[in-house]
């Protein structure tokens, strides 16, 4: 199994990360994103949208680091971390989607301007980070994990752009509940840290 790679990206590290912690065999194939590789004929064949990560599994190819997530899990990973209960299935993906949408606009987008000189608005992002942040430190009062009460693709996806959002000129420090959570993720059995974390 390839992973197409790249050591900064958070969306490329979630699938690293669950990978490492539940001991899934993945082969990581470094992507020259300075050059523009994701954009090239090779990798655009895998994937049309011109992102990473891409997963290649035999004949199956996928783009988005939830959707990776959700394969992983299902292959690998089993009910524990992707469960095929209705309600909670649902509960966990709702976290998938707020990594795709609030973490991709919020913390993310901060850290592209911040790091790497994208242009896009400063202050909507660091609105949109608050806001998302508020939410989770709330939601997170009285619990361990985002979703059914047990470690799942749900932290995977979220952690990572929150990890490094101090990158960003976010800071979390003052999100008692998300430090206390974020630590006990770090804590798991086979968890692996990015640049910046
Ligand atoms: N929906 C995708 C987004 C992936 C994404 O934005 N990847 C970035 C690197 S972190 C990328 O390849 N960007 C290239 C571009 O936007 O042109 C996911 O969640 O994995």
């Amino acid at each position: 199994m390839k992973l197409y790679d790249l050591e900064l990206s958070g969306n490329c590290y979630k699938v690293r990360l669950f990978a490492s912690l539940i001991n899934a065999p993945l082969d990581t194939v470094p992507v020259d994103y300075l050059q523009g590789e994701h954009k090239g004929e090779t990798l655009l064949k895998l994937n049309p949208w011109g992102e990473i990560p891409i997963l290649e599994d035999g004949n199956v190819v996928l783009r988005d680091g939830q959707a990776i997530l959700v394969y992983l899990a299902n292959k690998y990973g089993g009910e524990a971390w992707w469960p095929s209960e209705a309600h909670l299935q649902a509960d966990v993906m709702q976290w998938l989607s707020v990594a795709a949408n609030e973490i991709q606009h919020g913390p993310n987008t901060s850290r592209l301007i911040e790091k790497f000189g994208v242009e896009s608005d400063l202050a909507l992002s660091l609105a949109r980070s608050t806001q998302i942040l508020t939410l989770i430190n709330n939601h997170l009062a009285d619990k361990d994990w985002l979703a059914v009460n047990r470690p799942t693709i749900a932290d995977c996806a979220v952690y990572p752009y929150i990890s490094i959002a101090h990158e960003g000129g976010v800071s979390v420090d003052e999100y008692t509940h998300i430090q206390a959570w974020m630590k006990r993720l770090e804590q798991l059995p086979g968890y692996i840290s990015m640049p910046g974390n």
